[in-house]
């Protein structure tokens, strides 16, 4: 389980993130803020009283804006999506002939890095999620033939799009507004969920990735061994580590991935990986999603800061890239050795298991230079 505020939270909203009736938590929620929003009313009517139908068409437009907060706590309805109201892939539409033949003329030297950390038992993990792999006998079986041929098999449980250097799907990530769980183009909880997989925004619906990667080494620019954890990245530091090394702004159909330092944590010491992670402010995110990047990784477990601006929004990047934009998030990347190499631009893959109705895919996403 996770410690700090992440505990606390997971105390405080038992049995609230189900599928109950309960009102998600918003700072509008708070006994504080609904007190100001009485007030907030109380005003507007006094002063539509005062000065009449002007006034009063600010504060009805006023009220429109709150009613909406209110029925969408995140503002807007996201849905239908420019793919159409039918369509289950999102950002990796963006995956075009032309941006491969875009990521393949980055390719200069052809040295590949992989940016996978080894699945294994022993690694961070959130929650009560967990990795084990077994081989069953030993061998598992055999001999066959007169060669006496034995064969090994693995058992591997645990939550395999949830783990390790994982990719998030569009089936992982949901919000409720109003009565219903929505998730990226609107589906509902009735339409995407699935006892033995989801019936909508599996894995299995996307096309692999092959396309222009940039590397914002944000820890290059702030110095240091890592990010303090929970460090907000500003559009300051991202413009500024750009600016620094000479990389040109995202383009449509990129995949984007900061350099905190947090993975320097990994297995050495878990219970600080998990407390929390530096990573992009909601405003980076919406400056990515104008950008209309593809995809959004980092090298810590939720890509995003934790507990990040406010933490009555847990992973609101969550929310605003994956369910609102349908860009997909690459978690616990091994970002270093293309730090040590200055390899800023470079051509990025990655090829989802396609495992059908899967919220997400272990896998290992590559930067070939
Ligand atoms: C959650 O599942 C909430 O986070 P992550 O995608 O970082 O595992």
């Amino acid at each position: 389980m996770q410690s700090g505020w992440l505990s606390q939270y997971f105390r405080q909203h038992d049995g609230q993130c189900g599928h109950g009736d309960s009102a998600p938590v918003t700072p509008e929620a708070t006994e504080d803020s609904a007190v100001s929003r009485r007030d907030f009313v109380k005003t507007g009517f006094v002063a539509g009283v005062a000065a009449g139908v002007a006034a009063g068409g600010v504060v009805a437009q006023a009220g429109k804006a709150e009613a909406q907060q209110a029925a969408n706590p995140m503002g807007k309805d996201w849905w239908p999506s420019p793919w159409g109201p039918a369509d289950e892939r999102g950002a990796n539409n963006r995956m075009t002939p032309a941006k491969a033949l875009e990521a393949a003329r980055l390719i200069k030297t052809g040295r590949t890095y992989q940016l996978g950390m080894i699945l294994e038992s022993g690694i961070p993990l959130f929650g009560s999620r967990h990795v084990s792999v077994t081989i069953p006998g030993g061998p598992t079986g055999g001999p066959f033939g007169t060669h006496v041929l034995y064969y090994n098999d693995e058992m591997f449980s645990g939550e395999i799009g949830q783990v390790g250097s994982q990719f998030d799907g569009l089936g992982h990530i949901s919000n409720k507004v109003g009565n219903e769980i929505r998730y990226y183009n609107g589906f509902t909880q009735d339409q995407v969920g699935g006892a033995y997989g989801l019936q909508k925004l599996g894995v299995h619906n996307l096309k692999p990735f092959f396309t222009r990667g940039i590397l914002v080494d944000v820890l290059a620019h702030k110095g240091g061994e890592r990010l303090p954890t929970n460090y907000v990245i500003t559009m300051d530091d991202v413009m500024q580590s750009l600016r620094k090394q000479g990389t040109r702004e995202p383009g449509e159909g990129d995949a984007v991935l900061f350099r905190t330092g947090h993975i320097k944590l990994w297995k050495k010491d878990n219970a600080e990986f998990t407390k929390g992670c530096p990573g992009p402010s909601n405003t980076v995110a919406r400056w990515l999603v104008e950008k209309k990047i593809c995809v959004m990784g980092a090298d810590t477990w939720a890509a995003e800061a934790v507990p990040g601006e406010d933490p009555n929004r847990p992973f609101e990047c969550h929310t605003i890239l994956i369910a609102m934009n349908g860009i997909f998030i690459n978690e616990n990347l091994n970002l270093e050795e293309i730090s040590r190499d200055k390899v800023y631009e470079f051509a990025w893959s990655f090829n989802p298991l396609p495992l059908k109705g899967a919220t997400g895919s272990p896998g290992n996403s590559v930067a070939i230079a």
